[in-house]
């Protein structure tokens, strides 16, 4: 058996979002990964995420490549659009889905194994071409479907489980995330739930490229004394920049901070991020200043947290290559195929 089914049943009392649904209607099958392993808070948080937000479940397209990070997409959104791809090639088949259908919120679900070794290039240009989607790192620093292998986001000097010390250089997602263009780049931590759905909400109302590295401890194989990527050492090391509540289009702000604590960051749609500042000096706009403050902190073997960069003009892929408004399935042949005499003048401005 490869999965196993949650029972339908639930308590009627369970609260209930706009559109009735409750969290159950955003569940999938019960995980089956390791007891207390971070991948299945990152699952919890995008249920609540989900349901928050009253996003309709056949609306989403969730999409995976291969890894323990890879799977969890079969443990929420049952009653969504998914496919579990190969290893390494979420992002192209999801490109490839987006350009399709650009109505649906694109879940790109990942691991750093999955993103940052074979799938390293894939995730590059998704990322540099501003597809409009959610893209979560599942980031644990190291293989952990295949044993717990050191990933390409292992820091160096960290130990593995067996004492062996990593000699290569690390690979910082957010960083190459920031270089690359992303419109909205996000880090944060399975066991912080409390900063993670507000940033998960923000994304996917977000209208580009989103990026979430979220540090997402194996306990099986990377949760030890000497790894960088342990609860102990992530609680430890936590820097948040700031704090996020997320907050609709259809909702009036009604925030009580005293002014300069907070900012205001509206989105295309109408839906606000409302910022509360932890690290005073720190610009979510500056995409500079943001990986300069990521490197100096890394340095320091800190780990930075929150919404590190967001666009307010985001571009999207659609826009760039001005496609149809529509999903292809919805035209017709009138429009697919324009007849031989377009085709003619096309050819002709090419000569
Ligand atoms: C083409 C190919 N190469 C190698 C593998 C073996 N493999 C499966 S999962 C994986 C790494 C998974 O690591 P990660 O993406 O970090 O996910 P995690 O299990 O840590 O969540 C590897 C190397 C594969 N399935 N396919
Ligand atoms: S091996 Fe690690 S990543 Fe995989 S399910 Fe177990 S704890 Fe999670
Ligand atoms: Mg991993």
């Amino acid at each position: 058996m490869t999965y196993l089914a949650k029972p339908k049943f639930h308590h009627p009392g369970l609260p209930k979002n706009a559109l009735g649904y409750t969290h159950r209607d955003y569940e999938g099958s019960i995980s089956t990964l390791c007891a207390g392993c971070g991948h299945d808070s990152i699952t919890a948080a995008i249920i609540e995420a989900c349901f928050e937000l009253s996003v309709e479940p056949h609306k989403v397209a969730k999409i995976s490549g291969i890894g323990c990070s890879s799977k969890t997409p079969t443990y929420f959104l049952g009653n969504s659009h998914g496919f579990n791809s190969v290893h390494g090639r979420m992002p192209s088949v999801l490109t490839g889905a987006n350009l399709a259908n650009r109505e649906l919120i694109y879940l790109g679900i990942s691991g750093d194994g999955d993103s940052a070794s074979i799938g390293f290039g894939q995730f590059a240009h998704a990322i540099r071409r501003g597809v409009n989607m959610v893209y979560i790192v599942e980031n644990n620093g190291v293989y952990g479907l295949t044993k717990g292998q050191f990933s390409a986001t292992a820091d160096r000097g960290s130990k593995s489980k067996r004492g062996l010390t990593n000699a290569d250089s690390a690979i910082d997602m957010v960083g190459i995330a920031l270089q690359l263009g992303a419109t909205y780049v996000a880090r944060s931590f399975s066991g912080d739930k409390e900063q993670l759905v507000p940033l998960i909400k923000g994304a996917i109302e977000h209208n580009g490229a989103a990026f979430i590295d979220v540090i997402s401890p194996c306990v099986a194989f990377n949760n030890h004394a000497g790894s960088t990527k342990s609860f102990d050492y992530v609680r430890e090391h936590n820097e948040a920049v700031n704090r996020l509540d997320f907050i609709t289009g259809r909702t009036p702000i009604a925030v009580s901070y005293q002014p300069g604590e907070v900012e205001v960051v509206e989105q295309h749609d109408g839906s606000k991020l409302v910022l509360k500042k932890v690290a005073g000096d720190y610009d979510p706009h500056d995409r500079v200043g943001a990986m300069t403050f990521l490197a100096k902190h890394a340095a320091l073997g800190q780990v930075v947290t929150g919404l590190l960069y967001v666009d307010r003009e985001p571009e999207d892929l659609h826009r760039l290559f001005n496609t149809v408004d529509v999903p292809l399935n919805s035209l017709a042949e009138k429009e697919l195929c324009p007849g031989s005499a377009a085709l003619d003048k096309i050819n002709a401005s090419l000569r």
